[in-house]
């Protein structure tokens, strides 16, 4: 009698986890599956945004704050020259979004700043192309007018969702030498540079230097 209670206590036992599990799990895999298929969770509502990526620098209604966007000059830019990219989506949005509606300063997916010294405002960061791939680009002046240089050529990890973009200042950079026994690289920056990090992975300095963005690995 007292092995059948005992059983029976623990099947339903089960029966109630089952239930308390099944509800976190469902939510679970609903927003797997669309995060995987490109779109992006509504954590209030519990709906799969499959919205169509929008244009650089356009509104959207469920916001009150302005979205994430492009300065004028740098949409207008990629606009002559053709180049169609639009605002990170799927994975990645959430991530911009969170900063933005903490109306946070800082800006981890973009930084602005005269990169190649002629006293013209430059601009750097994250855009999705046409392929779905998420590349770093920098806009900068030229004369009167801008040109472009892709500083990530393979795109950006988007396995690791933390990775940012901040303003290098002038000054000192130390490096990371790229074999153990190589002495340990320093840069001297004459002008701010962008640097490209992977959260507790890795980081690259993107610098001007004889006409063109290089880069120098400051971690790995
Ligand atoms: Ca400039």
């Amino acid at each position: 009698m007292v092995r059948i209670a005992k059983r029976i206590t623990a099947v339903a036992l089960v029966a109630v986890a089952l239930f308390l599990a099944w509800q976190p799990l469902s939510e679970f895999f609903a927003i797997d599956s669309c995060l995987d298929s490109g779109g992006s969770f509504n954590y209030e509502i519990h709906t799969c945004d499959h919205a169509v990526s929008r244009p650089v620098g356009s509104r959207r209604s469920k916001l009150n704050a302005a979205p994430p966007a492009v300065p004028a000059y740098v949409q207008a830019y990629l606009d002559s020259a053709g180049l169609d990219y639009v605002l990170p989506k799927g994975r990645f949005e959430p991530y911009l979004s969170s900063y933005f509606e903490q109306q946070n300063e800082a800006e981890p997916w973009a930084v602005a700043d005269d990169f190649n010294g002629d006293e013209v405002i430059d601009w750097a960061g994250f855009l999705r192309n046409t392929q779905g791939r998420i590349d770093l680009v920098v806009v900068y002046s030229v004369d009167t007018e801008y040109s472009h240089q892709l500083l990530t050529p393979m795109g950006v990890d988007e396995d690791g969702v933390y990775f940012g973009v901040v303003l290098e200042p002038l000054g000192k950079v130390i490096g990371f030498p790229i074999e153990d026994d190589d002495p340990v690289p320093t840069l001297s920056l004459s002008n701010p540079g962008v640097h490209l990090i992977y959260y507790e992975k890795a980081s690259v300095l993107y610098y001007w230097h004889d006409g063109e963005f290089r880069e120098f690995w400051t971690g790995d």
